[in-house]
């Protein structure tokens, strides 16, 4: 029996020791030492010994008992650590790698020029509203007292769908939807895409971008659009820029202006405004004896244009990343 608890002791430890895994040395826990175990099978032979045998065994199967349970105890805690230290290794950050380049979007000039343009006019208290593109003669030209033979509607000519709808030449069909369904006073933004027919050169586009304001309430005058306008060029371009009023002709404003800034050095013309004509007002329903208001249009491009240098409207288009990388 001592044979057999030497025996035991030596080959519970060989294999303690060449185990690497923690789950295999919980088996050889229960394999050795566990109730149904074989130091307990060993143990249980105890009974056909003799009486004066019995201590000297017993405590020897106590020595191996503990001897084993050393050993398990040991090999735990270095498979422990070992697991620990592979897991450091294997996520270490190697600083010295070369990165990923990821390239950061950006906002494109356009839109730029449109978020600038918003912040100012929600500033003096203008909502942002906006419209379909497809629209019918009545609100693109009708309502904005441009009848069928009207020569201003020569300018303006667009693309037709069949049926007789058209593609919007200007955002002002958004404000005629927007008077229809509110009462005044009214301030509102319109931004948003616009077609002509047009012959596409570094100054014309068939598509562009407009933003046009309009304010509507009891007593405004021409001063007021003045106001407005300088306030909001001056935001756009600097404090001391010089501003001047050309008189002009819109048939949906009475009087109209066309609007220059002086900028390096040349005067350059950047929006056209007005007093809403009485005739605009009558179609959405006003009395015209008791509102007046005042509208102004311009081109995005042209701004972003002005704005940037930017020779040639297209470049706005081409989505051109030696282009757009500059802004
Ligand atoms: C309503 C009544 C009047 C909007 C206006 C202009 C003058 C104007 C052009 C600038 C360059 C269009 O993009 S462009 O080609 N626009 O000069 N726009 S007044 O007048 C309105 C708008 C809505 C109900």
């Amino acid at each position: 029996m001592q044979e057999q608890l030497k025996e035991l002791n030596q080959v519970a430890v060989n294999a303690i020791a060449s185990t690497d895994n923690l789950d295999e040395l919980d088996k050889l826990r229960v394999k050795y030492l566990g109730k149904k175990g074989e130091l307990s099978q060993i143990l249980r032979g105890m009974g056909k010994l003799a009486a004066q045998e019995r201590p000297a065994v017993g405590s020897q199967a106590n020595v191996v008992k503990e001897e084993v349970q050393q050993n398990l105890e040991q090999r735990k805690q270095a498979l422990q650590q070992a697991k620990i230290a592979a897991q450091i290794e294997a996520e270490t950050l190697d600083v010295t790698m070369p990165g990923v380049n990821r390239p950061l979007g950006r906002v494109h000039p356009l839109n730029g020029v449109v978020d600038r343009v918003l912040d100012i006019f929600v500033g003096l208290g203008y909502t942002v509203a906006t419209g379909p593109q497809i629209e019918t003669d009545y609100y693109n030209f009708e309502a904005l007292n441009t009848p069928k033979d009207h020569p201003a509607r020569d300018m303006q000519d667009t693309f037709y769908l069949p049926g007789g709808n058209l593609l919007r030449t200007h955002t002002s069909s958004v404000q005629i939807r927007y008077m229809e369904n509110n009462e005044p006073p009214i301030r509102i933004i319109a931004p948003g895409r616009v077609y002509r027919r047009d012959t596409v050169d570094a100054t014309h586009s068939a598509v562009f971008n407009q933003v046009e304001i309009l304010a509507i309430d009891q007593g405004l005058k021409f001063t007021d659009l003045k106001g407005t306008i300088k306030e909001f060029l001056q935001r756009m371009f600097g404090d001391e820029l010089p501003v001047q009023f050309r008189t002009s002709y819109f048939p949906f404003t009475e009087p109209s202006a066309e609007v220059d800034v002086q900028w390096k050095g040349k005067w350059l013309e950047v929006m056209g405004c007005g007093m809403v004509d009485p005739n605009v007002l009558k179609a959405v329903g006003y009395d015209p004896e008791i509102y007046t208001g005042f509208a102004a249009g311009f081109g995005v491009e042209r701004f972003a244009m002005v704005l940037h240098q930017i020779d040639d409207i297209r470049r706005l288009y081409n989505s051109d990343l030696r282009f757009l990388n500059q802004f």
